[in-house]
């Protein structure tokens, strides 16, 4: 090869290297940067929802590894758990001649019923073992009264009952919520929707949710999400 060509082949790979570094770079600065005012909210990422749970979610445990990775780019971190006394209303078995799945009307309204699962005090209802974010600073249990169930993390199913959750986050300062976790179509759905009402910034990452999708309840949770303004991002949008 000459000497005019293997140079020009050298300011080719030179000028392609500079591009890709300048395209990281860009792409690193297009992220969102959580900040002290951002809080991850990892919903529900239980042993009851994952593979061998009660109320396992189809591939509800590829979730733990990519929470874990966004999970250091944020100052706050709180867990949610479903936490049920036996015998709760939303089981099907408290309900003779009722089947998981089913829909009962409750005194609040429509209730879908689901085999007993997520029972305070058991195994099943421990966090998913593969979740590893110890700087998390709060735990909060919902759907532990009897009578109401509680996919959302700010509001019960009855719609006035309050976890405390709302008043944490003001207390504290937080103005965006990223959610991430179990079930996208239902925990994670109706938390974001109540964090939204309640005047925070509001952040699905798809890629860290797995949904149930029962009767086209994923399609139908996106549509209505997107329509009160919560933001579908990835995990990749997250600057680590
Ligand atoms: C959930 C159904 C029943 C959830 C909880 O975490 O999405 N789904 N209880
Ligand atoms: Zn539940």
């Amino acid at each position: 090869m000459n000497r005019r060509i293997a140079l020009q082949m050298l300011s080719a790979a030179a000028s392609c290297a500079l591009a890709g570094h300048a395209g990281q770079v860009w792409a690193q600065a297009r992220k969102i940067k959580p900040g002290p005012t951002s809080v991850l909210l990892v919903i529900d990422v239980q042993n009851c929802f994952i593979a061998g749970g009660t109320l396992a979610v189809p591939h509800g445990e590829d979730v733990a590894p990519i929470i874990n990775r966004i999970a250091p780019a944020f100052q706050n971190v709180v867990l949610t758990q479903d936490w049920h006394p036996a015998g709760h209303a939303s089981f099907a078995s408290s309900h003779p001649g009722s089947k998981p799945f089913e829909t009962i009307q409750l005194a609040y309204g429509e209730q879908i019923l689901w085999p007993d699962h997520c029972v305070q005090g058991t195994a099943d209802a421990a966090l998913d073992r593969d979740l590893n974010i110890p700087q998390a600073e709060l735990i909060v249990r919902k759907g532990f009264h009897r009578d109401i169930d509680s996919y959302s993390a700010f509001k019960e199913a009855d719609r006035s009952t309050a976890t405390g959750l709302e008043g944490y986050l003001h207390e504290r300062g937080i103005k965006r919520v990223f959610a991430a976790g179990l079930a996208t179509d239902f925990c994670v759905a109706w938390t974001a929707l109540d964090a939204r009402a309640a005047g925070f910034e509001t952040y699905v990452i798809e890629d860290a949710c797995r949904a149930i999708d029962l009767h086209g309840s994923l399609a139908a949770a996106w549509e209505h999400m997107t329509q009160q303004g919560v933001q579908r991002i990835r995990s990749t949008d997250i600057a680590l």
